[in-house]
């Protein structure tokens, strides 16, 4: 089997100190974690970005600030959310970009989030997509609901995205897919052919979805974003705690650890 790429999603928008209070939430922390998630065995980090009262920012200073911090010390491959948080305004979310970030997330349709919704309009998301090839930006394309590998694959047809993709398969959120085994499938099943994907279970799906993924050939997403815990009613100490876990499974189930450069060798990354 190919090897595994795991990344880790060490912030996200929408946990705080009070879910975990081990949560990064600085340029400092952040980076820190990140590192510490790499030598476990990550090898592409998923990034939000905090300003300093810990409230959610699109803000290209933050996001720069946090990759060089990361990049002083780390191979691991960058991933800027465009997502950034619900509410956000497309121009917001876009900041990050411009600083060339090896690969940045495109979601590929609109959802309900817990209370919430994240728009996508089909407008905002063509826009998306033009704005990372205009820079050279890898997409990784996050599915909330299974209509969203069809859109993505409308966007193919138009020219506007190009093959092989790479996706997040995001099972659990409230108001998303639901995480079971099926749904995972039928996802896998409906992804255009050579695509690559990686699973990204909410809550305590995360662990059960991982080793689904581990024995299927896919990709792993782990990290406070998604997952405060590291059992019932344990707390994870770190990110690089989660990942260090999935190392160890996939290492036992016979799957090796991808290097950042073997990932980018994977994901098709010019650079
Ligand atoms: N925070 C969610 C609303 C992404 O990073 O692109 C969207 C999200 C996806 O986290
Ligand atoms: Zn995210």
């Amino acid at each position: 089997m190919n090897k595994l790429v795991i990344t880790a999603a060490i912030v996200g928008a929408e946990v705080s100190r009070q879910d975990n209070p081990n949560l990064p939430l600085n340029p400092e922390e952040i980076a820190q974690a990140a590192i510490a998630a790499g030598e476990a065995g990550a090898a592409i980090i998923h990034l939000h970005a905090r300003d300093s009262n810990g409230t959610p920012t699109q803000s290209k200073e933050v996001f720069r600030r946090t990759m060089d911090l990361i990049k002083r010390y780390s191979k691991v491959i960058l991933q800027v959310s465009t997502g950034g948080t619900v509410g956000m305004t497309l121009a917001e979310r876009l900041q990050p970009i411009s600083l060339r970030p090896e690969m940045a997330t495109l979601t590929t349709g609109s959802v309900n989030f817990g209370q919430a919704v994240f728009c996508n309009s089909p407008e905002d998301i063509r826009s998306l997509a033009l704005e990372l090839a205009a820079y050279g930006v890898k997409p990784e394309v996050e599915v909330f609901e299974v209509g969203m590998i069809n859109n993505a694959w409308e966007l193919v047809q138009k020219g506007v995205l190009q093959l092989p993709l790479h996706f997040d398969l995001v099972l659990g959120v409230p108001g998303g897919i639901p995480a079971t085994a099926k749904n995972l499938l039928h996802l896998v099943e409906s992804l255009p052919k050579d695509s690559s994907w990686s699973v990204a279970g909410i809550g305590r799906h995360e662990l059960p979805l991982s080793i689904l993924a581990i024995s299927m050939g896919g990709h792993v997403r782990v990290g406070f974003e998604d997952n405060v815990y590291y059992a019932k009613g344990e707390l994870a100490q770190s990110n690089a705690q989660l990942v260090q876990r999935i190392a160890r499974l996939a290492k036992e189930m016979g799957r090796e650890v991808a290097s950042p450069d073997e990932a980018r060798q994977l994901l098709g990354l010019g650079h």
